[in-house]
């Protein structure tokens, strides 16, 4: 497998599929989206802004990259919404069984469909962290259930789904949501305990879909339909390193970059979210190689010691 994209101007023989325990899938995917449209050119700007950031993280001490990280063939099916679900929900599929770290980056957020599903089928007892300025519940919009305004209906169904940052839904989805795990907006800006409470309510296996609109306006203006009062950058990663510490996050992906040529800012919280994402699941999985090697000498990998999937299931290529 070859790729003509690099995350981070990382050095090349961080970027190859077979020793990179991470892969990033670039789904450009901007068919549903209702308002500004954009979010297809999102994949290239978080490349290009993360081509300017520091590899050494500070808050973990850590260099993630050095993990591997491999860019797959971005999906380009869309020829339907269903189909680009689909085939989303197929290579994550593959790529889980081959025991990778699977993040996806966005595309609007009907793309998250296809790769929950991958993940609920693949790791018992999934918990689905959403964060996102919407509430995502509908069971079909415009005559589809893979448009973006059903992006976490099916997670709803087959997962235990916790919903972060609400503040714009339409009251048909009141009948869908569980409100004992939504924490809206206007409840987080009061409540010192809403991440170790929303934390309890999280199974061990957690994928987090993390819609860019969740964070306010003012630091991430580069979105389809922005909202105000969202979270901010500190709380976002104070609430983030607390989930990769506490609970086995197997995937995740990032959505709804709608790049604006003239300010590149969010583009670069993008990469930087991307990379501090990272840096929090792999530094806890030192400490628990560190644990491995001092205790057990058959602890598997954090990744597939939950899965459902044995080694010997690996797909060709
Ligand atoms: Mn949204």
């Amino acid at each position: 497998m070859s790729s003509p994209k690099i995350f981070g101007g990382i050095p090349e023989k961080f970027a190859k599929y077979d020793k990179a325990k991470i892969v990033l899938l670039p789904v450009p995917f901007d068919g549903t989206s209702t308002w500004q449209k954009g979010a297809d050119k999102g994949f290239d700007a978080f490349i290009e802004a993360s081509e300017n950031m520091e590899l050494y993280d500070i808050e973990t001490e850590s260099e993630v990259y050095k993990n591997g990280i491999f860019i797959l063939n971005a999906i380009t099916e869309n020829s339907s919404p269903q189909a680009m679900v689909e085939a989303v929900y197929k290579t994550i599929k593959k790529q889980i069984k081959c025991n990778k770290f699977v993040t996806l980056f966005g595309g609007e957020h009907s793309i998250s469909i296809g790769a929950i599903r991958a993940f609920y089928e693949s790791f018992d007892n999934l918990t689905v962290l959403h964060l996102d300025a919407h509430a995502d519940l509908r069971k079909d919009y415009e005559g589809s259930k893979y448009n973006h305004a059903c992006a976490v209906y099916e997670a709803s169904q087959h997962t235990n789904l916790i919903q972060i940052g609400i503040r714009s839904m339409d009251v048909s989805e009141k009948l869908t949501m569980d409100f004992e795990k939504v924490y809206f907006a206007h409840e987080i800006a009061q409540d010192d305990f809403w991440m170790d409470s929303a934390i309890e309510q999280m199974t061990e296996n957690v994928f987090i879909t993390f819609d860019l609109d969740v964070l306010d306006p003012s630091i991430m203006p580069s979105t389809g339909t922005p909202e105000p009062g969202g979270l901010l950058w500190n709380e976002t990663l104070e609430f983030l390193s607390k989930v990769f510490r506490e609970k086995n996050v197997v995937g995740f992906d990032i959505v709804e970059l709608c790049p604006n040529s003239t300010n590149k800012a969010p583009d670069f919280l993008a990469a930087k979210l991307y990379y501090k994402m990272l840096s929090y699941k792999f530094s806890n999985n030192k400490m628990m190689e560190e644990f491995e090697e001092d205790f057990d000498d058959n602890f598997d990998s954090p990744f597939s010691k939950l899965s459902k999937f044995k080694d010997n299931d690996y797909d060709e290529f």
